[in-house]
């Protein structure tokens, strides 16, 4: 209850934060965008998203949250873009925030009040999300893609896909989950499943919580598209993601 009324002023105080983490080509390095991750000091601490979104989530604060955090990287990704160069920006997107009949509509509104090319943004939505109902969804995800924006099921491996289903929705990336990618070298069974499935329905590939040269090795070699994780870097402050955009052009 406390967390609860701590994250109603901190949403009528905007008192939250984007920290950007890299995600790079696996074959070459090159910089290919960013995934905005919320953050919120709370009486002089950090709170962790996974402790604060279940109960945005659970008391509807998420819709909000969720429009202030669309907002904010949308505004990035455009300055960044006119600034030095275009770098696509991913936002995590919540299970209510999906479910909400006016999300699609509520994205094209922050594309057009910020000026942002859609193909600079990215969504999230993890596997278990979509896939819990995915004959409800899949309007929405089809607004969205008609919009432009990229589509990534997030934690990918962790949920259980339809491959039928899978085939027919709207998106562009799979993430594959980070315990999976924790598994290599030794146990490569998922990953490369994983990877086969996306080369076969033309998807791309990126690998999360990528911690160590032996794991990067394997990805790159059985052609995972992209990486990220705290081997590449850490989520990075505004600031200090602007600095590798501006080396990438
Ligand atoms: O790095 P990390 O501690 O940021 O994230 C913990 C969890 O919180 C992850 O599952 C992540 O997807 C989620 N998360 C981080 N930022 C956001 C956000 O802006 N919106 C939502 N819905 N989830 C987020
Ligand atoms: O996929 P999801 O949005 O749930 O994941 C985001 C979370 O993963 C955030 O908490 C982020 O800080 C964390 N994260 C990013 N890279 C790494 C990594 O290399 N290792 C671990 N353990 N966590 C990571
Ligand atoms: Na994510
Ligand atoms: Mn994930």
């Amino acid at each position: 209850l406390r967390l609860e009324s701590g994250l109603r002023e901190a949403v009528a105080a905007r008192a939250f934060e984007l920290v950007y983490q890299p995600k790079i080509e696996a074959a070459g390095g090159r910089l290919t965008g960013f995934e905005a991750l919320i953050r919120w000091r709370h009486e002089g601490a950090a709170v962790s998203p996974a402790d604060f979104i279940p109960v945005a989530e659970d008391t509807g604060l998420i819709i909000e949250i969720g429009r202030w955090v669309l907002e904010e990287a949308c505004r990035t990704a455009t300055r960044w873009a006119l600034d030095h160069g275009p770098v696509p920006v991913a936002v995590n997107v919540s299970a209510r925030q999906l479910a909400d009949p006016g999300f699609a509509r509520l994205v094209e509104q922050v594309l057009q009040r910020h000026g942002t090319p859609p193909n600079l943004l990215e969504l999230e939505i993890t596997e278990t999300v979509i896939m819990k109902d995915v004959r409800h969804h899949l309007p929405t995800l089809n607004r969205l893609r008609d919009l432009g924006v990229r589509i990534a099921i997030d934690d990918f491996g962790t949920g259980y896909s339809s491959l039928a289903y899978l085939r027919q929705l709207p998106v562009d990336v799979l993430k594959i989950d980070r315990s999976f990618v924790n598994d290599l070298p030794h146990a490569p069974d998922i990953a490369s499943t994983v990877i086969a499935l996306a080369q076969r329905l033309l998807l791309s590939t990126v690998a999360e919580g990528v911690e160590t040269a032996e794991q990067r090795h394997w990805l790159a070699e059985a052609g995972c598209d992209c990486l990220q994780g705290y081997l590449i870097s850490r989520p990075l402050a505004a600031e200090a993601a602007e600095a590798m955009v501006m080396t990438a052009f």
